[in-house]
């Protein structure tokens, strides 16, 4: 029975009476068309890589699987790490496999796979799998589906992929502490009959999140609320970003999964249009998907954008909520926009002998003060802004990254800065402008 058979008979949208067992077949029924038939047998190994575009985790990695007995084989192994969040700034924090956040899962529907967790952390923890149908005792939350897995223990998660799309993992035991940590990290299914609006050139994964890391100190805090001051991607913030890479005219799809603690982001891509194909609940029907140019992602959920790159230049990809593309210490200063700071920083700091003044024209003149050495800045700490530009200092940080588009390109590796055609760049005005300003 094909799925708008059902949606015909109104089983799916309650419409009819089966109700029980009869309703709970006919909506696996209605899964199975949709998303693949979950009875077929797995991949061969070595196949696998070549039937679908291999997702690329800016600033990651995939984590490597074998299959053993028809089984996909992963291990995670949840750890401490050193994580650089951009030159200059380093945390101590929790993620797997030596890397914060963990590598993304990879696999395609119908496949069973098998994922060891290894803890090698001070704390008990588990691994919820976000938004993946699988055996409830599969769920990953610790207490209630599982014990927790202790230090040293080992455990092992298995289930049939039935679904395809973009998902999450992340602890579920403490999880406001062990989140804020930084253990999370990407998850895709492909599906097993894709249909050519599914094809892509490039294929990026991102996740989102958020955390309270105080200049001088190097452990998350997670006891944060509201505050903070840390905001990153794929758990990088800019300038420490890696650029996603495409030639012109590639078809890309960008996934997009947010578990910041409290706080949604709406991402915004300059230069282009996308569609929203997708939610964590899978693809939309393309007479469903919607053109956009920012997408709000909530947290608990994955969004994945498609488009084609349809012009050459260097274009942001960053959250729209103006503090979260700030890095840390942007965030807590005194206004003193339009005062004349050369003799009310001195006023100020004889009342408040911590006082850093923010610059009387905003913070970008303070980014460029820091980065020159003109103001001391605690260990451990990164600049309010951003980083240098080709033109001049990029005043942007944290949840910002670049969309590198070129049309001749030799390899997927960042490219540099864009070299604008002539007579392409805004520019300072010449005479001729003058006068014709002076007119109108
Ligand atoms: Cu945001």
């Amino acid at each position: 029975m094909k799925r708008r058979d059902l949606l015909k008979a109104g089983v799916v949208t309650g419409g009819g009476k089966a109700l029980g067992i009869a309703q709970a077949s006919q909506i696996q029924q209605w899964d199975q068309s949709y998303a693949g038939n979950p009875n077929e047998p797995i991949l061969s190994p070595g196949q696998p890589v070549q039937d679908y575009q291999p997702v690329e985790t800016p600033n990651g990695t995939l984590l490597p699987w074998k299959i053993v007995n028809g089984v996909k084989i992963y291990h995670l192994v949840a750890e401490e790490i050193w994580h650089e969040f951009a030159p200059g700034m380093k945390g101590k924090c929790w993620g797997y496999n030596g890397q914060v956040h963990g590598p993304t899962i990879e696999a395609v529907e119908g496949d069973r796979i098998r994922i060891y967790v290894t803890n090698n952390l001070i704390a008990p923890t588990t691994v919820h799998w976000h938004g993946v149908f699988l055996p409830n005792g599969m769920d990953g939350v610790g207490g209630l589906t599982q014990p927790a897995i202790k230090p040293g223990q080992t455990f092992k998660y298995e289930w049939t992929v039935r679904q395809s799309g973009t998902f999450m993992y992340h602890s579920h035991h403490d999880e406001m502490t062990q989140m804020a940590m930084g253990m999370m990290g990407m998850m895709i299914f492909h599906p097993r009959h894709q249909p050519p609006e599914y094809q892509v050139d490039r294929d990026f994964a991102i996740m989102l999140s958020e955390w309270r890391l105080d200049p001088g100190t190097f452990r998350p805090n997670p006891n944060e609320m509201k505050d903070f001051n840390v905001l990153t991607m794929n758990a990088r913030c800019f300038p420490g970003t890696d650029p996603l890479v495409a030639k012109l005219g590639d078809r890309i799809r960008i996934r997009l999964g947010n578990l910041s603690a409290m706080d949604h982001h709406s991402i915004h891509l300059h230069g282009h249009y996308f569609k929203v194909a997708a939610t964590n609940g899978g693809r939309l029907p393309v007479s469903a998907q919607w053109p956009e140019t920012t997408v709000l992602v909530p947290v608990g959920s994955t969004r994945d954008i498609e488009f084609i790159a349809s012009e050459n230049g260097d274009w942001p990809l960053h959250c729209h909520m103006t503090h979260h593309v700030m890095n840390q210490m942007g965030h807590n200063f005194r206004n003193v926009i339009g005062m004349k700071k050369a003799t009310a920083a001195d006023q100020i700091s004889r009342l408040l002998p911590d006082y850093m003044p923010m610059g009387e024209d905003g913070m970008g003149e303070m980014g460029i003060h820091i980065e020159k050495g003109g103001m001391p800045v605690p260990d451990n700490s990164l600049p309010m802004v951003g980083g240098y530009g080709p033109f001049d200092y990029i005043t942007m940080g944290g949840m910002f990254t670049l969309l590198k588009v070129r049309s001749d390109l030799t390899s997927y590796q960042d490219p540099g800065w864009y070299q604008h055609p002539e007579g392409t760049v805004a520019s300072l005005i010449s005479t001729e402008d003058r006068a014709i300003l002076d007119e109108i």
